[in-house]
């Protein structure tokens, strides 16, 4: 299996953000064929292609775009979701960085096949090159006739808001997002009712993260079959798979659903050099962890979900032998800690307690039983927590406990972390 460039096309063209560039290469075909259609036409494609929400539960996008009401003369929105700032994931940032016309053509697409009339870019506040790239990539798009009163004399209007956020990783979860975007705090709602139905100020709208509108002009330009021939029955397309950590050359690859690590590994000049696979995450550090075990199991939903994970956003952090795993986790879990919302009480005091356990441990003061309690208040987290963000806070620690139980009792024995000589030398 080999790389295959479609949204990361035009990313090495001189000056590839620009509409100039963009064009150049094609850009703008699918809006054609696109407007030439019906919309229920252009929804039917993305459903027959298979695309699947690439921000990271995979959800059928044809399917969520199906779920809005028939029309009632009111407002329905488009909002996007480029929150993106999840450990580990680093697809949609680059994305809108080299190519953000991709980003804007498929949101006159959705728009037009959603009868949506105005369309928001929910964009993380504290990139703000990302947050100037983006605005004036739309201010292109109205100058050029892709965006205003009567794109491309079709006599459909859309307008396009970019809104930064304020640096809250909770407001990647769509209703916070939304409760954001309508200037609340950013806290998720009780679904249902799911934005579809009830989302931005209780209209009718869709969320979708930026690859997966991204991934719509191909669809249109191309054909549903022509997306649908790639990656697996049930996965897919293609998709942006990032490597980073002990890599050799980190960065984003562009492939078909269903290739495996060795493959992107290779492609990527394999683990830095006399080191060796210790373990990864296969979509982000919400997803429980993969080991040298896991090389060849192939990146798409079903079978990252049969192996025990989830595939996430295709952020596949490599870790090599020298890393702590109790170190990683610990760092994860204070990202965790610090970004839950405070809704619920199991996140919010669970994180907190999480915490506080791998901290004593990783500082050589565990004491017999923690194992057990770090699960025991996993298990009290997951499935309890009111969003994804709890349930995700838990699957690095479950899983590591799992796969290198030694390593933390070790921990808890020699009084010290045995990947770090001073503190060995403090606890001997
Ligand atoms: C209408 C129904 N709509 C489901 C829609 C729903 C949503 C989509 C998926 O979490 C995951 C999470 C993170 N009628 C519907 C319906 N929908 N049933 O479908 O919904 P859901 O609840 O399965 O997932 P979610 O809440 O969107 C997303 C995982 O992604 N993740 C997170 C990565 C972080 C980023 C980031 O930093 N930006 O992406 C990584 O693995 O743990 O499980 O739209 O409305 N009956």
């Amino acid at each position: 299996m080999t790389l295959t460039p479609v949204l990361t096309d035009t990313w090495d063209a001189e000056r590839s953000w620009t509409l100039e560039a963009y064009e150049s290469r094609g850009g703008y075909d699918g809006l054609r064929a696109a407007l030439g259609m019906d919309p229920g036409a252009v929804v039917q494609a993305v459903k027959d292609s298979g695309l699947r929400g690439r921000g990271g539960a995979g959800f059928p996008t044809g399917m969520k775009w199906g779920f809005l009401p028939p029309p009632d003369g009111g407002p329905r929105y488009l909002v996007v979701n480029a929150d993106e700032s999840e450990p580990g994931t680093c697809k949609d940032i680059p994305l809108m960085l080299a190519s953000p016309q991709h980003l804007i053509e498929g949101i006159v697409i959705t728009s037009y096949a959603i009868g949506c009339h105005h369309a928001f870019i929910y964009v993380r506040g504290e990139v703000l090159h990302v947050y100037r790239r983006l605005i004036k990539a739309v201010e292109e798009a109205y100058a050029a006739g892709y965006l205003g009163k009567d794109v491309q004399g079709s006599g459909f209007d859309l307008e396009v808001t970019v809104h930064a956020g304020a640096g809250a990783y909770i407001c990647g979860e769509e209703t916070a997002l939304l409760d954001s975007l309508e200037g609340l705090r950013g806290q998720p709602r009780l679904k249902p009712p799911f934005p579809a139905v009830a989302g931005l100020y209780a209209r009718p709208t869709v969320v979708n993260n930026v690859e997966s509108i991204a991934s719509v002009p191909g669809i249109l330009a191309r054909g549903a079959d022509w997306f649908a021939s790639m990656g697996t029955e049930r996965s897919q397309g293609h998709g942006l798979f990032s490597l980073s950590g002990h890599v050799k050359r980190p960065g984003q690859y562009e492939a078909p659903l269903g290739i495996t690590l060795r493959t992107l590994l290779d492609l990527a000049g394999g683990v830095r050099r006399g080191h060796e696979l210790k373990f990864w995450t296969p979509g982000g550090s919400s997803t429980p962890l993969f080991t040298a075990d896991h090389l060849d199991t192939p990146l798409d939903y079903e079978s990252v979900g049969a192996a025990g994970s989830m595939l996430g956003t295709r952020a596949l952090q490599i870790f090599d032998e020298t890393v702590c795993v109790v170190r990683a986790v610990s760092r994860w879990t204070d990202f965790y800690a610090h970004e839950s919302c405070g809704k619920c009480t199991p996140c919010r005091e669970g994180t907190y307690w999480l915490k506080q356990v791998l901290h004593r441990i990783e500082a050589g003061q565990g004491q017999d039983g923690d194992l057990e309690l770090l699960l025991d208040l996993c298990d009290n987290i997951l499935g309890r927590a009111f969003c994804a963000l709890g349930d995700g806070a838990t699957s690095p620690i479950t899983s590591s406990v799992k796969l290198f139980r030694e390593e933390y009792q070790a921990h808890i024995d020699s009084r010290g972390c045995p990947f770090d000589p001073v503190a060995s030398a403090l606890f001997p």
